[in-house]
């Protein structure tokens, strides 16, 4: 059994009520840990020590703060084969994702951040006819929460708390119940690192205990959250009277346009990745496919080809293209919306079933699913299913192409593929997304804007969109004789 402790005060603690809650290895479908269910109580002993941080924290220099995120970061670089490790056995992904995205990048998140706060700045704006000047300061907000998901378990936990600390917030942050292990790795990695204590502190436990305790809390004044568009709207609506700032990030259920002109075999290979990388389970994932009518009946077949040839198995093989879904709850969750397929005169094309893993008999997998759908207004092309499963279905003309893309309540990404470049720029300033890939999935820049219109959420992320949302602005006007 590995136990996960909080992380509060630059002490690792057990939760103060004792309460504890089963930690499982999707691969298997067995616990192998607990984790704190925290409540108020252990929110308010975090939230104490970050308020004494703060003064000391805030005051430091850039300098100092962008040189103990770098410490962190290389800390977690010398624990690398542990923390991928963790995060594949936690999360049920393949071992060779978390190898290539998601420790690197939690990595990456840190030190871009320990560099990007060195260059932050802020405005003026002169007026010369009233002889004033105006400044802008950007003071860090005080005590912020952070709340992360469980598909990218430490590559989210970090995009958030870096930017955080770096601007010289002290956080209270929460990792998902499901996902606990790698953030628990970190908080070990801050003590090693010296971090003062107080500056960040981790706490577990579900999202209606801890969660809403840290949502509550009236001295925590933003909260930066990504997860589920539901739990997003319950977060809003408890925040709101209390004018905390909110940056969330939702659901998708993006569009994969596919033109003929495009670059067949590199749209078939990324268009694969786009559709099940890390088991469909990314909100970025293309899981609705339009495809136009002259090229389509070719990439059906050809899709399906693929698709069939990826491998589902135990995370921690090297070869496996697909691991187990995160838990039991999620894997009925889309496996009710396969089940359901043909209510909806969907049809199942490939995959569609459990799949048993020899040895990992009780592992959550699924075998990678394409479902051919008729209307773009069917379940399955509207709800996210958030697995490894996508719809495909043709398209005439680039007009209808667009509709049926803009035609749902989410708006994060949506993938084109064209080699035309006025169609581009076309679909690029019509599509209803805040983020538009053309010829390409999954290219992040971090200096970029991240996040969604619509259901998708509010705010964004990344770069100094982040830092701004970490700090308050100040405006100073002064005049001069
Ligand atoms: O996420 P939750 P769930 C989508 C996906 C998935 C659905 C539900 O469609 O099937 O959301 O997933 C914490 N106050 N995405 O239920 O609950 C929770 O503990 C404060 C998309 O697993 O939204 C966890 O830390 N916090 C998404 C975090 O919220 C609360 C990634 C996210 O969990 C809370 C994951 C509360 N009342 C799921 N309730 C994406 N955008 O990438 C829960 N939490």
């Amino acid at each position: 059994m590995q136990i996960i402790q909080n992380y509060i005060n630059n002490q690792l603690q057990n939760p103060i009520d004792n309460q504890w809650i089963d930690n499982y290895n999707p691969s298997k479908g067995e616990v192998y840990g607990k984790i704190p269910n925290s409540n108020q109580k252990d929110v308010e002993q975090a939230v104490k020590a970050a308020k004494k941080a703060f003064p000391i924290w805030s005051n430091t220099s850039i300098e100092e703060r962008s040189e103990m995120l770098i410490k962190i970061a290389q800390l977690i670089e010398q624990n690398f084969d542990e923390f991928v490790k963790a995060e594949s056995q936690d999360n049920g992904k393949p071992i060779t994702l978390a190898q290539k995205v998601d420790i690197p990048r939690a990595i990456s998140n840190i030190k871009f951040f320990a560099k990007a706060i060195t260059q932050y700045n802020s405005k003026s704006h002169e007026s010369v006819h009233t002889n004033s000047i105006n400044y802008t300061l950007r003071k860090p907000i005080g005590i912020v929460g952070c709340i992360s998901p469980w598909n990218l378990p430490l590559y989210l936990f970090t995009w958030k708390i870096a930017p955080a600390l770096a601007a010289g917030n002290c956080v209270v942050a929460k990792p998902s119940e499901v996902t606990p292990m790698t953030a628990y790795l970190l908080s070990k990695i801050c003590i090693e690192a010296g971090l003062p204590a107080g500056v960040l502190n981790i706490i577990h436990g579900l999202g209606q205990t801890t969660g809403q305790a840290i949502v509550e809390h009236p001295q925590i004044k933003a909260i930066s959250f990504t997860g589920g568009t539901k739990t997003g709207e319950h977060i809003a609506r408890t925040a709101a009277p209390m004018f905390k700032k909110l940056s969330l990030e939702l659901g998708g259920k993006n569009p994969n346009l596919i033109f003929a002109d495009c670059d067949y075999e590199k749209m078939l290979s990324v268009t694969l990745k786009s559709s099940f990388a890390n088991q469909g389970q990314i909100c970025l994932c293309g899981s609705r496919i339009f495809v136009e009518e002259s090229i389509y009946e070719k990439f059906k077949t050809d899709f399906i080809e693929r698709t069939k040839k990826l491998k589902v198995g135990n995370p921690a093989d090297e070869n496996t293209n697909l691991g187990a879904l995160v838990s039991q709850q999620h894997l009925d969750k889309v496996y009710e919306y396969i089940q359901n397929a043909p209510n909806q005169n969907a049809k199942i094309l490939a995959g569609g079933n459990k799949v048993k893993v020899a040895g990992f008999e009780n592992g959550y997998y699924l075998e990678p699913t394409v479902i051919e759908v008729n209307s773009n207004r069917c379940a399955l092309n509207q709800e996210e299913i958030f697995g490894p499963v996508v719809t495909i279905m043709p398209f005439k003309t680039e007009k209808e192409a667009l509709e049926m893309a803009n035609d749902v309540r989410y708006g994060l990404s949506a993938t084109v593929w064209t080699s035309d470049l006025n169609r581009t720029m076309r679909l690029s300033n019509e599509l209803e997304a805040g983020i538009v890939w053309v010829n390409t999935w999954l290219n992040r820049d971090l200096r970029t804007p991240f996040g969604g219109m619509k259901d998708s959420g509010v705010g964004r992320e990344g770069g100094f969109d982040a830092l701004n949302f970490f700090t308050e602005p100040k405006n100073v006007c002064i005049q001069y004789d």
